[in-house]
């Protein structure tokens, strides 16, 4: 297994449409892993392929409290939503800034898990809100882009500074 170093916003490849998975095969099981061992380290309650720079649709979460409820989705799709909550968010690729973002309360997922079957379930609450937040990513979207403008420009200026600190 391997831990993968995780883009930073602003970082362009963030903005990477991922591609389907066309064959869940063993390097696709390898990513999992990968991903997994990356999310529970970072720590993390999830992980899109997008923020290791792999541009492909698999996404890794976990939001059991002893963090042993891995769920991983290849090529997921939201196909009923309903509801709204709005939850404070945060994000590895955004570190040190959390701000509330509206959201479905309840969504049905379909997608395929690591032995290529397919799933379909219901999820409420962070779950629901995580599976939204990652697969935003998957599209190439931050969820610092759901905020206005002006806390946008913050948000880049202040990450900015502070990889021009650590370089
Ligand atoms: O996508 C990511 O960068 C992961 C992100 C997921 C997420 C968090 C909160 C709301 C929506 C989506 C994170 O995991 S940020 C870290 C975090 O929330 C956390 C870390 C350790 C324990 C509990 C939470
Ligand atoms: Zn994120």
């Amino acid at each position: 297994m391997a831990l993968l170093p995780i883009l930073r916003y602003p970082d362009r490849r963030l903005h990477t449409k991922a591609v389907a998975v066309a064959v869940v095969d063993d390097s696709v099981r390898q990513l999992v892993r990968d991903m997994a061992e990356t999310m529970y380290a970072a720590p993390g309650i999830g992980l899109a392929a997008t923020q290791v720079d792999v541009h492909k649709r698999v996404i890794v979460i976990d939001v059991s409290e002893d963090r042993s409820h891995l769920l991983a989705l290849i090529n997921p799709q939201i196909v009923e939503r309903d509801g709204e909550q709005v939850t404070e968010e945060g994000c590895l690729s955004v570190p040190g800034v959390y701000d509330k973002v509206v959201r479905a309360e309840h969504v049905r997922v379909r997608a395929l898990d690591p032995d290529g079957r397919s799933l379909e379930f219901d999820a409420d609450g962070l779950l629901a809100v995580c599976i939204q937040h990652e697969m935003d990513h998957l599209d190439g979207i931050v969820f610092v882009e759901h905020l206005s403008r002006l806390k946008q420009a913050r948000i880049r200026a202040k990450l900015e500074k502070q990889a021009r600190i650590t370089a």
